[in-house]
This record gives C-alpha cells, structure tokens and sequence, in this order.
C-alpha cells in the first residue's frame, strides 16, 4: 500500500483540473496576448478561471488578483516591494512578522533587514499560536508592514489574522497574510477581514505545481514585480501561464465546493487518526485541534528522531515529512517546536503528517499499524528513551 499524507507539502493534482488544463498544452497554445484566433481561443478559458479564482477567495471585481509562478513568489514580492517604497525611501523603517512564517517570508525579511529594514519577530506561545495583543505591543508610527500567516505549515495553527488586521487598519499599517495552508482547507474570504495583501499557492489544493497567487486590495502601493509587457495588470509581465491559470481556476472552483467535506469529515478522519497516534505513550501534539486546519497533525515521538520514524514510513510506503519541505534535507530541529520553546530532545522528535480529501480511511488504518510497530522497533534501539529517568527501571 502506498499512503500520501505530505498534503502540507504539496498535493495530488485532482484529474478534474488536469482535464480542464489539458486542451491548452497542444490543441489551443496561442499567445493570449496576440491578434489572432490561435490567441483568442484561449480568452473564455482564461477569463472564467480568473473570475473562479477571485470567486474563490471573495476578492472584489475592482481589486487585482496576479498569478504568479509560487507562494514564494508572492511572499518575497511584497516583503520586497515595501522595501522599495517605504524603507529605502526613508518613509518607514520597519517590519513586523511571527517567528514561525514559511522560509519564503523569514528569508526575505532578514534580507530586507540586512539592508537596514528593523524587523520584529512575534512569538508564539506554549500552544504555537500568535497572539494579536503582540502585532498592538510592536506596531511604531513607522512601521510599514505587518505580514503573519493565516494558517501554520508545520502545526497547521489557525492564527487570529481577523483581530491583526483590525489592529492594523486602526494603526494604518499595511496587513500581508500568506494563506497558502488555509485556501481549501478553511474558508478564506478577504472582505471578512482587513487584508491588504494575500498569498496562495494552487499545487497545496490539488492545482499543478507552478502556479501562485497574490492578491492586490485596490489602491495597495506595489511596485511592479516584472517590468516588461504589462501582462497582469503592469504587476508581472511575461507571457501568461494559460494552462496554469486554467488550472488553478479549476482547482479553486473544486476546493470551494469540497470545503465542507475537508472541514467535517476529513477534520474527523484526522482526530481518529491523532486519538489513535496519541494513545501511544509519550506522544505530544502542539495545538489545540479546533484551532488547528482540518487535515494537519504535528507529533512527536519521544526518543524518535523524526528523520528515523519517516524512513520506517517511507519503507512502508508511507509519504510524510518531520516539517516544511523546504527546511526538510538540513536535519535542523523543528523551527515550529524550537519557537514554542521545547526541550531540545523534543524539538527533533516531530513528525507532520497532513491530509487531504483523497485521504481514505483504509489508508490511516493502515499508517497507525505502521507507526505503532516503528514507535516499537525505534523505541527498542533509542538510547536516550531508554535511559530517560521514567524508562530507565534500573535493576540495581
Ligand atoms: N510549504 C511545506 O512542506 P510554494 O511552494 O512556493 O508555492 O509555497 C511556499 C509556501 C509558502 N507559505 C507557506 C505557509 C507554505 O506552507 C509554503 C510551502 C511546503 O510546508 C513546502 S516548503
């Protein structure tokens, strides 16, 4: 049995989209921005997946939403843009982000703070969420950005960006969130709540992989990210990615219509899953549930490496990650269980595992035998389990 729950990483492109996509490799190719029919073929497609795609987040007609190649795209986009405009022009000085955002967003700030931007990093706290009252403590009559993601990627933590975005609308700071692990997962909707700027990334809800998204509110300062021939509104020139855009417009459609079925039953698949996972002894998980994303757990093995607990997975068939794909090759602990403080054997210990709406019950049953024969064989070779002062029955 092969089971995928690395869905936090990336997902299954759902065979729907890949129709959809499909015709726009090598019957209809045309350059949409040339003055022929082999162009013009590809307008309807491309207009309904743009009006799919702003129906999927509720963006208003007269703000812009620009499809870009990646989240990171989107994420370095803005951080750098308020650079450029703010900072380097001596408007403002200073940023404010959490500790725990995507590497595409902490990469950038401290690149921006390299450049002379001061940027404060909010903690989060014991359960590895922010707390709005932290953006209120930071925010200067110079600070130009605050971006705080919506949902984590490692915890799948459901951070408050209602109450941040009033607090910013109040204080007249500009509010970026990267909500590349809430789309499809947890109603995203951008006239609920005071958002300037918002990322997205279509391969985390069964779109192709190279499609982004960013989302503009009208009158938001952003300096162009392409110069060239004004395709996408002057933001990105280049030649539009038709079946990418097709895609992702599908994607979106068909992540809107399966919200419910992510939020109830596949939310219930995954707490079967975690009461299963946490009846083994020493388990921990971060977050509480219902302020969790409905397909993510976070857990850790106690005397586990999680790289060890993955390769028994891996030999079972079993796809998941200890964290962020990104960050997944350096061996470093968990920046995610680092932040919320703990004890270092701890923070090497977690294990990610994230569903998604192909995710079968079949599949989980299986992965809680699997996990709970590596918890045994690793277990019986861990030193420092053995030794812990609660394990270690000395026989003296
Ligand atoms: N997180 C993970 O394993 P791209 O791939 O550029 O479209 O998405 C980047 C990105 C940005 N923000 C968040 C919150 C993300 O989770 C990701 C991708 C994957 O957690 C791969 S590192």
């Amino acid at each position: 049995m092969r089971v995928y729950l690395d869905n936090n990483a990336t997902t299954i492109v759902d065979s729907h989209v890949f129709s959809e996509m499909e015709p726009y490799f090598v019957q209809k190719y045309g350059n949409p921005n040339s003055l022929h029919s082999f162009a013009s073929e590809t307008h309807p497609a491309l207009k309904a997946a743009m009006q799919k795609i702003y129906a999927g987040i509720n963006a208003p007609k007269e703000d812009s939403v620009v499809v870009t190649s990646c989240a990171t795209e989107s994420n370095n986009w803005v951080l750098k843009s308020i650079y450029f405009e703010y900072i380097l022009t001596g408007r403002k000085n200073h940023i404010i982000i959490s500790e725990v955002e995507h590497p595409s967003v902490m990469a950038t700030a401290k690149f921006i703070e390299s450049q002379g931007c001061r940027v404060t990093y909010l903690p989060i706290n014991k359960d590895g969420l922010i707390e709005a009252q932290s953006v209120r403590d930071n925010i200067t009559d110079k600070t130009a950005l605050v971006s705080v993601m919506m949902a984590n990627n490692e915890t799948g933590a459901i951070f408050p960006v209602q109450e941040i975005g009033e607090i910013c609308k109040e204080y007249n700071v500009l509010f970026h969130t990267d909500a590349v692990q809430a789309v499809g997962k947890i109603p995203v909707n951008v006239q609920n709540f005071n958002v300037d700027y918002l990322t997205f990334s279509d391969h985390k809800f069964h779109g192709p992989k190279g499609v982004g998204g960013l989302y503009i509110k009208k009158g938001r300062e952003l300096i162009p990210l392409l110069h060239g021939g004004a395709q996408m509104g002057g933001y990105r020139s280049g030649t539009l990615n038709v079946p990418g855009i097709i895609g992702m417009g599908k994607a979106m459609e068909v992540a809107i219509d399966a919200l419910d079925f992510e939020m109830s039953d596949i939310r219930e698949l995954r707490d079967e899953f975690e009461d299963e996972l946490l009846k083994i002894p020493d388990t921990f998980v971060v977050t509480p549930r219902e302020k969790r994303t409905p397909n993510t757990i976070l857990i850790s093995f106690r005397g586990i490496e999680g790289e060890s607990m993955l390769w028994d997975l891996n030999r079972a068939g079993i796809g998941a990650s200890t964290g962020s794909a990104c960050a997944s090759e350096d061996l470093e602990s968990n920046p995610v269980m680092e932040a919320i403080g703990a004890e270092a054997d701890l923070a090497h210990t977690a294990v990610r595992f994230s569903l998604s709406r192909f995710t079968t019950k079949e599949e989980i049953d299986y992965t809680i035998g699997v996990v709970n024969e590596a918890v045994k064989r690793l277990r019986g070779i861990s030193s420092s389990y053995a030794y812990t002062p609660k394990n270690h029955k000395s026989e003296l």
